[in-house]
């Protein structure tokens, strides 16, 4: 089936380079508002203008659409990407590196990616538009709401719940159980020992309030 990315950043790469090793969808074009971008490739996808042109694609026959902009904490942006993507009326297949390991068991919502060395346990279950980063590791049952990133090299322990749109840095630790309010920020390499309440950057170890 033939796709586009939305985005054309770092993280579109990353995204991109999972969908061609899954080898599923075929990226046909690229979008993205930067104008200097437009008539470039990106690793040989077209960059073909901003979101505009999303509804020309449509009408030529592209029905899947995949989200490339990442972010390091503020995931509204990519929720929005999402929401628009959805409104127009693309398929948002789920994206899985075929060197992630992901548990048969394990769930995952519309638009979700799931990035190179990534491990994703049994019962899991993961929502809408959620960036599994490269090398994370998200343990048996945990629950993941839709708008979440959980960052390359964070590690969540077993039946942790973060809630919508959080973000769980580079190479945090949060122990197994324990809840991320919606919207939190979990700062890079931080060991998460309690819950974190909605909307809260907590950062170092153990991870507490930004002073
Ligand atoms: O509404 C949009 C939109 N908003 C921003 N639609 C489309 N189609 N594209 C949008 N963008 C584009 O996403 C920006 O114009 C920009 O070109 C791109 C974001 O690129 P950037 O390299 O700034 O960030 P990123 O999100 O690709 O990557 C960040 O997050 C990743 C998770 C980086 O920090 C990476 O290092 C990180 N791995």
């Amino acid at each position: 089936m033939n796709a586009v990315i939305a985005g054309g950043g770092g993280h579109a790469r990353s995204v991109i380079a999972a969908v061609r090793a899954q080898a599923v969808l075929r990226l046909v074009a690229a979008t993205d508002p930067r104008a200097d971008l437009a008539g470039g490739t990106l690793d040989g996808v077209p960059l073909i203008g901003g979101d505009e042109r999303l509804a020309g694609l449509l009408d030529d026959g592209v029905q899947a659409a995949v989200i490339g902009v990442g972010g390091t904490g503020d995931n509204a942006p990519r929720a929005r990407v999402h929401q628009m993507l959805e409104q127009l009326g693309f398929e948002l297949p789920s994206v899985v590196h075929p060197r992630a390991c992901l548990a048969d068991t394990a769930l995952l919502g519309a638009g979700t990616v799931v990035l190179a060395g990534a491990n994703v346990g049994p019962g899991v279950v993961i929502g809408a538009n959620v960036i599994v980063n490269t090398s994370a590791v998200v343990e048996h049952d945990c629950v993941l709401e839709a708008d979440v990133h959980v960052a390359s090299g964070a590690i969540l322990g077993g039946g942790v719940r973060v809630d919508r749109g959080a973000h769980v840095g580079l190479g945090a630790v949060v122990l197994q159980g324990r809840r991320i309010g919606a919207g939190a920020l979990i700062g890079a390499g931080a060991v998460v020992i309690r819950d974190v309440p909605p909307g809260a950057t907590v950062v170092g170890v153990p991870a507490a309030p930004r002073p």
